[in-house]
């Protein structure tokens, strides 16, 4: 059992790794980017709450993710360790976070923080943004978010840390070299 956050900016490659460590780790996958942009697919009443936020580049409200999260972790007790993609980006969130992995008798084991030059970050959204075309991918909301990474999600590198639970990965580079480096920090916490 391991319980993994993986954490960076956006466009670090959360995402884009998570997919890759669920093969090899067999670990359940709780993006709470993922699970907001379905609720917003299917027109739930969160998903119409939560819109507005993730258009603009801000975080969606700490009560309506610390909520959502909790349901998906109750319901999936007996899985064999977790990915947290993007979840904290607060540190009330990580404060929740731990509460509720206590109440399950789990613990995150380590921070993955990926570290991506700023120009890079930019220029992969731009490009995911002609694939995907996803709402936040502009460059204004672009902007906007990494704004918002540095002032609200930043101050987690110092609460991992305080608890050593923090590694530092290169992310530039090819996603099987950037893998190859999360796995070796991985396999060493085990
Ligand atoms: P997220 O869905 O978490 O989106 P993200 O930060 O953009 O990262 P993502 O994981 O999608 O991208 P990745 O780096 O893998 O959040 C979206 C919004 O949801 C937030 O702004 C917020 O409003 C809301 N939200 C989510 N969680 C929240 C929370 N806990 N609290 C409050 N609000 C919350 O990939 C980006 C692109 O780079 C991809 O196209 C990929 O193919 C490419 N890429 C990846 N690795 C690469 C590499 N090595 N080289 C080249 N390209 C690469």
């Amino acid at each position: 059992m391991i319980n993994i956050v993986l954490f960076g900016p956006p466009g670090s490659g959360k995402g884009t790794q998570s997919e890759k460590l669920i093969k090899k780790y067999g670990l359940s996958h709780l993006s709470t980017g993922d699970i907001l942009r379905n609720e917003i697919a299917e027109g739930t009443e969160l998903g119409r709450r939560a819109k507005s936020y993730m258009d603009a580049g801000d975080l969606v409200p700490d009560h309506e993710v610390i909520a959502m999260l909790t349901r998906r972790l109750a319901g999936s007790k007996d899985s064999p360790g977790f990915i947290f993609d993007g979840f904290p980006r607060t540190v009330e969130q990580a404060g929740a976070l731990d509460q509720e992995l206590e109440k399950l008798g789990l613990r995150v084991d380590i921070m993955v923080s990926l570290e991506v030059e700023k120009e890079e970050l930019i220029k992969r959204l731009l490009l995911r943004a002609k694939d995907t075309g996803r709402a936040d991918d502009t460059l204004e909301v672009i902007e906007k978010r990494l704004e918002v990474y540095t002032s609200q999600t930043m101050p987690l590198i110092d609460f991992y840390k305080k608890m050593n639970k923090y590694a530092s990965v290169d992310g530039m580079g090819s996603v099987d070299d950037i893998f190859g480096r999360i796995v070796r920090v991985v396999d060493d916490c085990k």
